[in-house]
C-alpha cells in the first residue's frame, strides 16, 4: 500500500490532534486574506473542522503521489471555498506554506475560484450547483473500474437552490453509489445574506431521496469523525452528512458580521482577528 497520510481502518480518531490542524488551517487562511486583503474567510472557517477530518483522517491519499489512482477524491463543489483548500493541501504537503500569501494574485496558483491549475485540486469550480452531478459521475467510474477508492463532495446549502444538485441525488440512490459521501455545508447564508429558499428540511429530503442521512455539528470535530465512520458501511446506498458550521467560526467579530460572504481586512483587523483566534480556539 502506498504511503497513505491515514488508513482510516486502522487508525482510531485522534480527536485533539485533528482539533490542532484545524486550528492551523485557520491560522493559514488568516495569513492567506492577509497577503490578498480580501477573500472568503468566513466560509473557510467554517468549514477548517470538516477538512481537517478528512485530510489527517478519513481519506486515502498520497501527498507524494496525488494522482495515485485508488486516492479517494474529494471534490469541492464551492469553488469560492477555495482559501479553505489551500490551507488543507498546505498542511498536508500537497502545496508549499509559502505560496499561500499569493492567494488570488495575478498568475498565482491559487486563485479564488478553485481551478485545475493547482495540485490537489480535482475539479474546476466557479459554476455553482456542478460538483454533486460530477461526484457521481466519479464514483460511478470508480465502481466499473473495480476500484476501492471512494468520493467525497462537499456542497453548500446555496447549491441546494440548484435542479442539478436534487438530479444528482436521485442519480446517486438510483445507481446505488455507497462509495460516494455528501457534505453539505449548512452554513445559514448565501450572497446576499441568510438563506431564504425553503430548503429544510435538508436531512430528511436527502432521506427521502434514498440516501444514507447524518446530521451534525459541522464545527464538532468528534462528531464529524463519528459520521464519518458510519458513511464507511458499503449498503448500498449514497452517504449525506449535513453539517451545521458557523460562518467565521473562532473569530467572534466575523460571526456576528451581517455581511460575511465576501469580507476585506485591513492590517489591523487582521491582528485583532488573530488575537480572537488564538482565544477562541477548541481544544
Ligand atoms: C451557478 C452560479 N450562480 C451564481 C453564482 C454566484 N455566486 C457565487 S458565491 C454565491 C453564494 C452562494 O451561496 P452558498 O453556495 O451557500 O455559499 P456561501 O454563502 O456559504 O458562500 C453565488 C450566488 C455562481 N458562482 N454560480
Amino acid at each position: 500500500m502506498p504511503a497513505t497520510l491515514t488508513d482510516p481502518a486502522h487508525a482510531p480518531a485522534d480527536v485533539a490532534a485533528l482539533r490542532d490542524r484545524a486550528h492551523q488551517l485557520r491560522r493559514l487562511m488568516m495569513t492567506m486574506t492577509r497577503g490578498k486583503g480580501e477573500g472568503y474567510i468566513a466560509q473557510g472557517l467554517g468549514i477548517a473542522d470538516c477538512l481537517a477530518v478528512l485530510y489527517f483522517h478519513e481519506l486515502r491519499h498520497d501527498p507524494a503521489d496525488p494522482e495515485w489512482a485508488d486516492r479517494d477524491r474529494f471534490l469541492l463543489s464551492t469553488g469560492h471555498y477555495s482559501i479553505a483548500m489551500y490551507a488543507a493541501l498546505a498542511a498536508a504537503g500537497y502545496l508549499d506554506e509559502a505560496e499561500l500569501p499569493t492567494y488570488g494574485l495575478n498568475g498565482s496558483r491559487l486563485p479564488m475560484s478553485t481551478f485545475d491549475v493547482t495540485p490537489g485540486i480535482e475539479i474546476v469550480g466557479g459554476s455553482l450547483g456542478h460538483g454533486l452531478g460530477q461526484a457521481v459521475g466519479m464514483a460511478l467510474g470508480q465502481r466499473l473500474d473495480g476500484r476501492p477508492s471512494r468520493v467525497f463532495c462537499e456542497l453548500s446549502d446555496g447549491e441546494l437552490d440548484e435542479g442539478s444538485t436534487w438530479e444528482s441525488a436521485m442519480g446517486g440512490a438510483t445507481f446505488g453509489c455507497d462509495n460516494l459521501v455528501a457534505l453539505i455545508d449548512c452554513n445559514g447564508i448565501q450572497a446576499d445574506g441568510p438563506v431564504t429558499v425553503a430548503i429544510e428540511p435538508v436531512a430528511d429530503k436527502f432521506t427521502a431521496f434514498g440516501w444514507d442521512t447524518h446530521e451534525v455539528d459541522g464545527n464538532d470535530v468528534a462528531a464529524l469523525t463519528t459520521a464519518l465512520a458510519a458513511c464507511r458501511e458499503r449498503d448500498g446506498r449514497p452517504k449525506a452528512i449535513v453539517m451545521r458550521t458557523t460562518p467565521g467560526h473562532g473569530v467572534p467579530t466575523l460571526v456576528a458580521r451581517p455581511r460575511a460572504h465576501f469580507v476585506r481586512v485591513t492590517d489591523e483587523e487582521w491582528e485583532s482577528f488573530m488575537d480572537e483566534l488564538e482565544a477562541n480556539r477548541d481544544h
